[in-house]
């Protein structure tokens, strides 16, 4: 098209006055930072402080992600390849301004410029708080998928919820944990542009009529409620390419077509208040990343995040397309567990309601478009909406959700007549006193391919979880085992390692190509490295043992091993059966005579993790590392043999600290219970190693750098079911019997407190996470570590093939195999 006259004029004047892109010399860059001090932050070039100059710098790299974004946008748009949308409510992001600066490649000059304006960028970086709109596992894996999305030229856009608080802050007070707000916003966000032009308006409530168009009947939704969602973009570079995609995230705000009605009846005040209510529905995450509550404000956000999304998807297909069949060859959707699965219902309505497609060929579309990751392992953790809160938010959805179910279940009663156990289990809603919708359920009858996280968790789905599933459509299920960004987690937060690696490797393209880590192997036993890769661990383990102080006033050796647990808080994580050695250690050391501790290995155990604020079992877990570190650290009998701290408000930047500064890690949850896993990844490719049951992603690690390089222990998978029918005569070892003793009978205080948490190990509900059974092997694999330990070129061996093995981890694996298997797209790289 040719642009109109008064365009064509523009870009001549554009062109005269524009010099290239942005520079990204380090002189370019410092005029920059100063410019944004004067007039984005408005303070005097000649006076800024740290975190004026963060703002600054933050804004100068703003503006060259903004040009490599545009220009991504325009190749996109003119080569028109299949995308993939991945559709999450919740995005671990972290802080922006290291990991932008890294891909863009400007880390030296950025250096230089502020080095001579008096600021240290390690300093800047610690201005910026994190941007926390996710819970744990799940949501760090949508922000790594990013990362590797952008960074392998994948033409691909993220989709999102935009918090105004995040993940609650955790604030310990006398040991309890107390959840405060998390007003992130607070100082404003650089690493977002506001689109005011970008906004839809998304319904709720109302009722469904029918119309007549061209003598045909069509269901019309009629709803009772309009707030706009606007959007906010945020640009993820890749790495090592110009290509920088978009996260969108959508904020809720009132609409004009919001309740007109109330400001005629002449009470303005209340009418305004009442208005600005809309804006709740983007106000909070939800913090439990375990139980559905069938809470209305949740749901809300779901659609909310699901109607804003398909509306701004179709806007796009429609710009270049007018026929609906090829939606499927422009479009992946990708649902990120089961939150944003009433996308499903939704793009039904879309086309059969508004777009007047017939019933068969939507659902043609439908299922050619959306793929399901599950992230759970256990039944009782799927998703369930209740019939009567679908229906009246969303009238027309619980409709259509109805009938898919009614010809699925036509269809299941073809192939299996009458077996109605099967019926029941797979139908979309569930029977009973109150009917529920199975998101699950949908997820799977709607997409063409269905996956878990790891291949374990891909094996539990088929045999256990979704097998009458898995026996009708066994060509939908897939494994997709998860992995981590080695830019976060090795160039971002360990650049002393970054460095060792790639001096021996002889290149930085593993930055991009990970597999090439396997060449560390063949150095595993060199001692001339061996010793560099302990100099850089100990410079972390310094770094990290200072965090500790300060936080927490104690002091601890760098010369101990730093046995880390960092990572929500749950039962089936057995963060208890960690308390649990940590005490018997304890109790060991204090009956020891004087001679023989010195033979005893110093550790310095973290336990760090949040709890759900309703999930009371687990906050008192976090009550007890707090008494047990109590009696421990003021111990003098103990010194610096035993430390232990708890790390409050764990968090992304929190991990930047703590994964590359620790010797052990612990990934202990009950075989059959993690799906994958995914710090132990960060940790590995930091060369920690691994002290873990065989569960989720760690069988695979076992399996790519072998048994002898971890500390594997605890039952089977196998085992798990057999373990627990026997459990009530299963004698417990009295090692056991006696930490869990000690507890209870208040040895270090608040024995009363602790009751129902002994109860849940010891007492009649059984021991189901199975810490007793498993306690012995675990203190067997905690000696393994102690005596390798003590021989540290076996250990550094250990580490640095701990290191070498990771590459099968990265997210960049990860993301190249959904493209291919899953998604069908192929990298746009923008010239
Ligand atoms: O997803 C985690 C799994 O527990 C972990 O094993 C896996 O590695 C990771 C990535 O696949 N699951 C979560 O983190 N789940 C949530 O955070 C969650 C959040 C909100 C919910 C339910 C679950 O409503």
């Amino acid at each position: 098209r040719r642009a109109p006259p008064s365009q064509a004029r523009r870009a001549e004047v554009v062109f005269k006055l524009m010099d290239g892109y942005l520079k990204n010399d380090s002189v370019s860059l410092q005029k920059a930072i100063l410019d944004h001090v004067e007039f984005t932050v408005a303070r005097s070039r000649f006076s800024f402080d740290d975190f004026e100059a963060y703002q600054a710098l933050s804004h100068s790299v703003r503006d060259r992600l903004i040009e490599r974004w545009h220009d991504t946008h325009q190749y996109v748009k003119r080569k028109d390849p299949k995308r993939v949308y991945f559709l999450s409510l919740e995005f671990l992001m972290g802080r922006s301004l290291s990991n932008s600066i890294i891909n863009l490649g400007i880390k030296d000059q950025c250096v230089e410029a502020l080095s001579q304006l008096g600021f240290e960028l390690e300093v800047l970086a610690e201005q910026e708080g994190d941007a926390a709109l996710g819970n744990g596992g799940l949501a760090r894996l949508s922000a790594c998928i990013m990362d590797s999305l952008a960074t392998l030229d994948f033409p691909a856009w993220g989709y999102g919820l935009r918090y105004q608080y995040g993940l609650f802050r955790q604030v310990i007070l006398d040991g309890f944990q107390h959840e405060q707000p998390d007003y992130w916003l607070n100082f404003g966000n650089p690493w977002e542009i506001e689109r005011v032009h970008i906004s839809y308006p998304v319904k709720f409530y109302g009722t469904v009529e029918e119309e007549i168009v061209d003598g045909k009947k069509f269901k019309i939704w009629v709803p009772g409620e309009t707030v706009e969602a606007v959007a906010y973009d945020n640009p993820i570079p890749g790495y090592g390419t110009r290509n920088t995609i978009n996260l969108r995230l959508w904020a809720a705000k009132p609409s004009d077509q919001y309740d007109m009605e109330s400001f005629n009846t002449g009470d303005y005040i209340n009418a305004v208040i009442n208005r600005q209510k809309a804006e709740t529905i983007s106000s909070v995450l939800y913090p439990d990343d375990r139980s559905y509550q069938g809470k209305e404000l949740r749901l809300k956000q779901q659609y909310f995040f699901v109607s804003a999304s398909l509306q701004d998807i179709v806007r796009r297909f429609k710009d270049l397309h007018t026929n609906f069949q090829e939606f499927p060859d422009k479009v992946a959707l990708q649902l990120n567990d089961t939150h944003p699965s009433l996308m499903i219902a939704e793009l039904m309505r879309v086309l059969v309601d508004e777009e007047h497609l017939d019933w068969n060929e939507a659902w043609g579309i439908v299922g050619k478009a959306f793929s399901f990751t599950t992230h759970i392992v256990v039944l009782e953790g799927l998703e369930k909406i209740p019939v009567d809160l679908l229906g009246s938010l969303l009238p027309r959805h619980l409709q259509i959700i109805y009938d898919i179910n009614f010809l699925f279940v036509e269809d299941l009663k073809k192939r299996f007549g009458s077996d109605y156990d099967r019926l029941s289990r797979m139908s979309i809603v569930e029977e009973g006193p109150v009917k529920n919708v199975r998101m699950a359920n949908l997820s799977i009858v709607s997409s063409h391919t269905v996956n878990g996280v790891s291949q374990v968790h891909s094996q539990i789905l088929k045999t256990k979880v979704f097998k009458d599933f898995y026996e009708l459509w066994p060509e939908k299920f897939q494994h997709k085992t998860n992995g981590v960004t080695q830019r976060r987690w090795i160039v971002g937060s360990n650049p002393g390692l970054c460095g060792l690696i790639t001096k021996w490797l002889g290149t930085e393209a593993w930055i991009r190509n990970v597999d090439l880590l396997l060449g560390l192997r063949q150095h595993a036993a060199n001692p001339e490295l061996q010793e560099e890769w302990r100099m850089i661990r100990r410079v972390n383990k310094k770094r990290l043992a200072d965090y500790i102080e300060a936080m927490s006033g104690v002091k601890v050796c760098i010369d101990a091993m730093f046995d880390v647990q960092v990572k929500r808080i749950h039962e089936y994580k057995r963060q208890l059966l960690n308390v649990l050695s940590i005490i018997h250690r304890y109790d060991c050391i204090k009956n020891m005579k004087k001679g023989d501790r010195r033979k005893v290995v110093s550790r310095v155990c973290l336990i760090g993790g949040k709890a759900a604020p309703g999930y009371e079992i687990a906050k008192k877990i976090i009550k007890l590392v707090h008494v047990v570190a109590e009696k421990i650290n003021n111990d003098p009998d103990i010194g610096d043999l035993l430390k232990l701290v708890f790390i409050p408000d764990y968090n992304v930047s929190v991990a930047e600290l703590v994964v590359p500064g620790s010797d052990l890690s612990q990934h202990i949850s009950t075989a059959g219970h993690e799906a994958s896993g995914t710090s132990s990844m960060k940790f590995l490719m930091n060369g920690c190693l691994l002290l873990a049951t065989a569960d989720g992603s760690t069988l695979e690690i076992i399996e790519e750098i072998g048994e002898d390089n971890l500390f594997v222990f605890g039952a089977k998978l196998h085992e798990v079911p057999s373990l627990r029918d026997k459990a009530r005569d299963f004698e417990v070892p009295r090692q056991f019997a006696r930490v869990v003793r000690m507890v209870r009978e208040g040895y270090f205080g608040f024995g009363d407190y602790f009751e129902s948490l002994c109860d849940s190990i010891e007492g009649n509900g059984g021991d189901f996470y199975l810490l007793g059974n498993d306690f012995m092997s675990y203190l067997e694999a905690q000696a393994a570590a102690d005596k390798t330990f003590v021989d540290q070129e076996r250990w550094t061996q250990m580490s640095i093939l701990s290191a070498a093995g990771s590459g099968r981890f990265s997210t960049d694996r990860t993301v190249g195999e959904y493209a291919e298997k899953t998604w069908g797209i192929t990298p746009c790289k923008c010239p």
